[in-house]
C-alpha cells in the first residue's frame, strides 16, 4: 500500500482493520479459526499513521500482533482469512496461521511469533538498501515487552553503529501479556532508546495523526541518510492478549482503565475530526464503512470456499529442498 496524507484513506485504513479483527474474533468464537490469534484492536492508528508514511518499496517486519502491520502494508484480507482459516490459497498455503504472513513483493518480511526478532531482520534488509545505495527504509514494530530483549537491544547498536535506515516502532501498549510495563520495565522507553544514540520520540498512538507527522519526519530523515530513530507509540489494546485463549490470559486491568481507553478510541477520533475539519467523500462516513464491510465479507466468503490442503501434504513447504551455493559466487575469502 502506498504513501497517503489523506486523511479519509486513513480512516478507511483503520476500519479496515478494524473490521477484519472484529470477524476474526466471530470466527475464532464459531471455531472456525485454530491456533493463536492476537487481536490488534485499539492500536490500529499506528500501524496505519507509520505505514501510510512508507513507500511501497520500504520493508516492515512485524511481530505475533501482526494483521494491522500486514493490512496496513498492502496485505490483501482475503488470502490473510484465507491463512486463518487454514485454506490451500492462504498467504502460507494455510499451514502458517496468524503469526507467519509475509508477503516479499508487498515489503513484508513477516509476522513473527518470537518477541524481538523482527528488528535484526529489519536491520539486514536496512543494511542491503544502504550497500546498495537506495533510498529505501525499513520499520520493525515491536512491543513494549520486546524491550526487554536482548536482541532489540543488539539491533538499536547495530543500527546506530552502522548508521542504517532503520525506525524502530515501539507499541507501548503497556503490557506483555498478563504482566505490565509498571512492574517489568525499568526506566523510560524513550529514554533507553537514546542511551543507544537514536533519536527518540513518545507520540500519543491513540492520534493518527500524530502517528504519522513523527513517522514521516523520520522516514524522510532515513532516507536522507540521517541515520536511524527509535518512535514510542502509546497505544492500548482493548481485548484480552490471545483471543483464542480467552480470559485465561486476561490482565489485571479494571473495566473502568479499559473503558477509559476505549473512549479514546482512534478510529472515531479521527472521523470527528474528518467531520470537524475538510469533511468527507460523497456519501459520507457510511459509504466508506460499507465499502470496507462488502470487502471483509467477500474476504471471509474466499476464505471459506477455497480449499483445504490435504493431510499428506501438510508438511509440503516446510523445509528449503535446494540450497543456494554457498559461499556464494563472487565472494571473497
Ligand atoms: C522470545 C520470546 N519470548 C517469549 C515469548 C512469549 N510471548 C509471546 S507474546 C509475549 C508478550 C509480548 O508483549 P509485547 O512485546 O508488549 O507485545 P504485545 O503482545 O503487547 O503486542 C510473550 C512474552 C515469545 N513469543 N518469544
Ligand atoms: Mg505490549
Amino acid at each position: 500500500m502506498s504513501e497517503s496524507r489523506d486523511p479519509v484513506e486513513w480512516y478507511r485504513r483503520m476500519r479496515r482493520l478494524r473490521r477484519f479483527e472484529m470477524r476474526a474474533a466471530e470466527l475464532v468464537g464459531d471455531g472456525e479459526i485454530n491456533g493463536p490469534v492476537h487481536e490488534y484492536i485499539g492500536e490500529e492508528a499506528v500501524a496505519v499513521g507509520v505505514c501510510a508514511a512508507l513507500r511501497a518499496d520500504d520493508v516492515i517486519t512485524s511481530t505475533h500482533r501482526g494483521h494491522g502491520h500486514i493490512l496496513a502494508k498492502g496485505g490483501a484480507p482475503d488470502r490473510m482469512f484465507a491463512e486463518l482459516l487454514g485454506r490451500e490459497s492462504g498467504y502460507n498455503r494455510g499451514r502458517g496461521g496468524s503469526m507467519h504472513i509475509a508477503d516479499f513483493d508487498l515489503g513484508i518480511y513477516g509476522a513473527n511469533g518470537i518477541v524481538g526478532a523482527g528488528a535484526p531482520m529489519a536491520c539486514g534488509a536496512a543494511f542491503t538498501f544502504k550497500v546498495r545505495g537506495e533510498d529505501r527504509v525499513a520499520v520493525p514494530f515491536f512491543g513494549d515487552g520486546a524491550m526487554n530483549q536482548g536482541v532489540l537491544l543488539e539491533s538499536f547498536n547495530l543500527a546506530v553503529i552502522l548508521h542504517l535506515p532503520v525506525i524502530f516502532a515501539c507499541e507501548n501498549n503497556g503490557y506483555a501479556i498478563t504482566s505490565s510495563i509498571r512492574e517489568m520495565l525499568g526506566g523510560d522507553l524513550a529514554r533507553r532508546a537514546e542511551g543507544f544514540g537514536l533519536p527518540a520520540q513518545s507520540v500519543d498512538g491513540m492520534d493518527v495523526c500524530a502517528v504519522h507527522a513523527a513517522s514521516a519526519a523520520a522516514v524522510e530523515r532515513a532516507r536522507a541518510g540521517g541515520g536511524p530513530a527509535f518512535l514510542e507509540f502509546r497505544t492500548a489494546r482493548y481485548s484480552v492478549h490471545n483471543i483464542a485463549t480467552g480470559g485465561r490470559m486476561r490482565d489485571n486491568r479494571s473495566e473502568e482503565t479499559l473503558a477509559q481507553a476505549r473512549e479514546r478510541d482512534p478510529i472515531e477520533r479521527l472521523a470527528g475530526e474528518i467531520t470537524r475539519g475538510a469533511g468527507w467523500e460523497p456519501g459520507g462516513r457510511d459509504a466508506v464503512d460499507d465499502e470496507i464491510e462488502r470487502e471483509i465479507e467477500g474476504a471471509v466468503g474466499f476464505a471459506r470456499n477455497s480449499p483445504r490442503p490435504r493431510a499428506e501434504t501438510a508438511l509440503d513447504y516446510m523445509y528449503a529442498d535446494t540450497y543456494p551455493d554457498f559461499p556464494a559466487p563472487g565472494w571473497e575469502h
